[in-house]
């Protein structure tokens, strides 16, 4: 029986990897790296410094922290901006209706994301209000797939893993979700993971008979 639900944010209950891609398009072009949406599609989940070292990696040059903490910034900066082009109009297909079946039923909601901008895009979509508690990326020390993010969100709302669903766009998240020993709802590019207990194309295709048993 599921007594709480934990959404990831980015590509769950809004699409913000386009913005993600444009910043870290315009930083690798500087640095001459190569970097499409194939690769964009691999950082989904993984925190921002994660994500830079992946993109360094193609470069054959070291760079040293400092430069990598600024390029981190620079990256945010330029995805901040993006988001302000953001509203409740780019809240994704059925996440209000199953937010309103979950709160009919009793069932609990809370946010587990890998980002650091996670309070500011909920404002700006309108859904800071909808969750009991926001666990994200500047309250964790390991990012998805680790478990961390999805334990510290049940343990906000005192409800034990067993007892949560984990929504999730991303394999890492997909992974972090049964790691922290939680059923995990893939949507997305990830709903055809076959490690996820139930898949589905978004969340209005998702059966809540089914998937919150
Ligand atoms: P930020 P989620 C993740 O959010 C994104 O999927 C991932 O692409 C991003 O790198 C990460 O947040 C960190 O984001 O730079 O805003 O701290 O999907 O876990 O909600
Ligand atoms: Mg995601």
């Amino acid at each position: 029986m599921i007594r709480a639900v934990i959404f990831d944010l980015d590509g769950v209950l809004v699409s913000t990897d386009k913005f993600h891609y444009q910043a870290w398009q315009m930083l690798a072009r500087a640095e001459g790296i190569p970097f499409s949406r194939e690769d964009n599609e691999r950082l989904k989940g993984v925190s921002r410094m994660e994500s830079l070292e992946l993109i360094l990696k193609r470069s054959p040059k070291t760079f040293p922290e400092e430069t990598k903490l600024a390029m981190a910034e620079r990256k945010n900066t330029h995805y901040r901006e993006l988001l302000k082009k953001l509203s409740p109009a780019d809240i994704l297909p059925g996440v209000r209706e199953f937010l309103a079946t979950l709160r009919s039923r009793g069932i609990r909601a809370a946010i587990g994301s890998s980002s650091k901008n996670a309070v500011p895009i909920l404002e700006a979509i309108g859904l800071a209000q909808a969750f009991e508690a926001v666990a994200d990326g500047t309250r964790i020390r390991k990012s998805k797939p680790d478990p961390e993010v999805f334990l510290l969100a049940a343990g906000m709302m005192t409800t034990p893993p067993e007892h949560c669903l984990v929504v999730e766009d991303a394999e890492a998240g997909v992974e972090a979700g049964l790691a922290a020993g939680m059923k995990v709802l893939a949507v997305g590019s990830a709903s055809t993971l076959p490690r996820a207990t139930y898949g589905a194309r978004n969340l209005s295709e998702a059966d809540p008979n089914l998937v919150l048993a």
